[in-house]
Order: structure tokens, then C-alpha cells, then sequence
């Protein structure tokens, strides 16, 4: 008997041995982002958790903390940078703050469309801009999202028709140096704040107008406590979806292969969503009974890119990097 309880024990070691990585703990992914629940870039970490969770089974648990409870606006590079946080969707202007470079990104009327946004990113731009944030930062761009089309958002019944009329406007703006020079190209004084608090400084009147994509305008419910949306078309905004440095390199190369899928099946669904609802939504927010309206755009083009080929941040623009977004096509 005891022959046969140590025969078993001796398999049970093996056993164990080889079964080994199938107890191995879930590598854990936890995702900051200040997005709400219901805009698409929230529902797009949902399809990259289904997705990931399902093509490398019992190997990741994803975990996903919306509205900036985990960690607050613009605090996610350097939180994905110490090791405290594996994923966020970061902005070009979140990286600026660390690589002068991508500035350039942050300039309004560059890319044209989504689709040129897809072109640049997916091409060769994308591969040296990323690449200078896997080096620089530590992190890596899974892919890049289009969170939309920036169009100003206001209190009040003022016609806005060139920049000129902006003058004086509080403008809220995220809160870093890039978003606050792009508000001042647009005529208006800019004010940072975080996403969070936007909603609440409309209705009290703390700001007379916001910026955002249609669809966040809509998800954040932004339309019930403002008057009037001029469809400036300023920025085609995007979101990259990163990996802390120090969770990919955990990763093996097969695991690495299934994020940057998940990632891309994410970023598809988010784009075909957002630019559906894009089309769609001058209509709905009518119904809401705001003016809804374009201005005079090309005046605002001329004085915004004015602006930022002289601005401080061109200097730190790669030699005719404008020149090759432009060529792309
Ligand atoms: C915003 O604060 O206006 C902004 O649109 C900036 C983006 O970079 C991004 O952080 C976004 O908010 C959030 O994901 C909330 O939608």
C-alpha cells in the first residue's frame, strides 16, 4: 500500500508538472479610461475583454474601470510607466507632454477624415511615432481609435461664424498645454478642466461651451445643458490604445500576437460605431433643440493652422512631417 501511495504521489508530482500552466494565474490587465459607460470607447474595451478572453482562454482576466475611477485623466502614461496600470486609451496630447514630436498630432486640421487617420497610423508614420514611444516612454501602441470629430459645443444663442466671434468665450479644454493652445487657435479663451467635471460647469455656467466629438457629446449628455453645436470639424481626434511596457514584456509572443488582435477587432467596431453615429446625430441633437450649424470653416482652417506652424510646438516637428501626412492618401 504504501508502494502504491508513493507511485501515485510520484505521478501526482508529474502530473502536476506538466499541468502546471494551466494553474498558472491570469495575467491580469487593468484598463483606466475617463470615457462613460455608454460612449463607444467604452464599449470598445468590453469587445477587446471578449475577444482576448476568448482566443487565449484562462489566461487573461481584463478588467475594466470607466469614468477616470482608476486613475484620473492624463495621469494614465505615467501610471502605465511605473507598472501601476496595464492599459488607457492615450491621447496624442498625452504623449506630446513627453515627446515634443507628436505635437504634431495635436494640430487642428491635419488629418482630414478617419480614414486618413487610419492610413497614417497604420503606415509608416505610425510605425516611427510609435516606436518612439515604445522607446521614449515604455509603452506600447496596441493601435489607434477614432474618437470622432471635434466640433465646438456652447451655451447661449451667439452665432459663431469665424474666430473672431470667439473672442472672450470661455472654452473648456482638457487640461494640458497642447488642448489649451488649440482652443486659443480657434479665437476662444481657453479654460482646463477635467471630462468629469464638464457637465456640471455647463449648468452652472463656470465655462460658456465645451469641445468633443458628437457621440461623447451625446453620451455624456452634454445637449441638456447647452444651446447650440458649430460643426467646426477642428480636430479628428484619436485614441491610441497602449500596453504598459512592463505587462507586454510579460506577455509571450503568442499572447502578444492575440492582444494586438483584440486590440485592432476593438478599434474596428469603436470606428464603424462612431463614424455611423457621427452621420446621424446633427439630427438628433435638432430634436434636443439645439441649433446645430456650420460656420465659416475655411476661416477657421486658415487662422488654426497659422497658428501652429508658428507656434512653438513646429519647432519640434520632424522635417516635413506635415508634408507626408498630407501625401498620405
Ligand atoms: C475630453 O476630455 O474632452 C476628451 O475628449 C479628451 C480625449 O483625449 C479623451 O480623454 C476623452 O475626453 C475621454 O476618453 C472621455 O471621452
Amino acid at each position: 500500500r504504501r508502494a502504491l501511495l508513493a507511485a501515485t504521489a510520484a505521478i501526482g508530482v508529474t502530473a502536476f508538472g506538466f499541468a502546471a500552466p494551466a494553474f498558472a494565474a491570469a495575467q491580469k490587465i487593468r484598463i483606466s479610461s475617463p470615457a462613460v459607460e455608454s460612449d463607444w470607447h467604452a464599449k470598445m474595451l468590453t469587445v477587446f475583454k471578449e475577444d482576448l478572453e476568448k482566443s487565449a482562454p484562462g489566461q487573461f482576466e481584463v478588467e475594466i474601470h470607466l469614468n477616470g475611477t482608476l486613475f484620473k485623466q492624463g495621469t494614465e502614461p505615467p501610471a502605465m510607466q511605473r507598472g501601476n496600470l496595464d492599459m488607457a486609451m492615450i491621447s496624442a496630447q498625452d504623449i506630446a507632454k513627453q515627446i515634443p514630436a507628436w505635437s504634431v498630432f495635436t494640430a487642428g486640421y491635419l488629418i482630414r477624415d478617419p480614414d486618413h487617420q487610419n492610413k497614417v497610423f497604420d503606415g509608416e508614420i505610425g510605425k516611427e511615432f510609435y516606436k518612439l514611444v515604445e522607446d521614449q516612454m515604455g509603452i506600447k501602441v496596441l493601435t489607434v481609435g477614432y474618437l470622432g470629430t471635434r466640433q465646438l459645443n456652447l451655451r447661449g444663442k451667439k452665432k459663431i461664424e469665424t474666430p473672431a466671434d470667439l473672442a472672450g468665450i470661455k472654452l473648456r479644454m482638457p487640461g494640458s498645454e497642447a488642448w489649451q493652445f488649440l482652443g486659443a487657435a480657434l479665437g476662444a479663451a481657453p479654460t482646463p478642466m477635467a471630462f468629469g467635471e464638464v457637465y456640471t460647469a455647463l449648468q452652472s455656467g463656470a465655462i460658456d461651451g465645451q469641445d468633443n466629438p458628437l457621440p461623447s457629446d451625446k453620451a455624456a449628455k452634454f445637449y441638456e445643458v447647452t444651446n447650440q453645436i458649430v460643426l467646426t470639424d477642428h480636430l479628428v481626434d484619436a485614441i491610441f490604445l497602449s500596453m504598459s511596457g512592463r505587462t507586454w514584456a510579460k506577455l509571450s509572443a503568442e499572447q502578444q500576437q492575440k492582444v494586438l488582435a483584440a486590440a485592432k477587432k476593438a478599434r474596428d467596431y469603436n470606428n464603424e460605431n462612431r463614424i455611423k453615429d457621427e452621420a446621424e446625430l446633427v439630427t438628433f441633437f435638432k430634436q434636443q433643440g439645439l441649433d446645430v450649424y456650420k460656420p465659416d470653416v475655411d476661416a477657421f482652417r486658415k487662422r488654426v493652422q497659422a497658428e501652429y506652424l508658428k507656434s512653438p510646438f513646429a519647432k519640434d516637428w520632424p522635417a516635413g512631417i506635415v508634408d507626408r501626412v498630407n501625401a498620405v492618401k
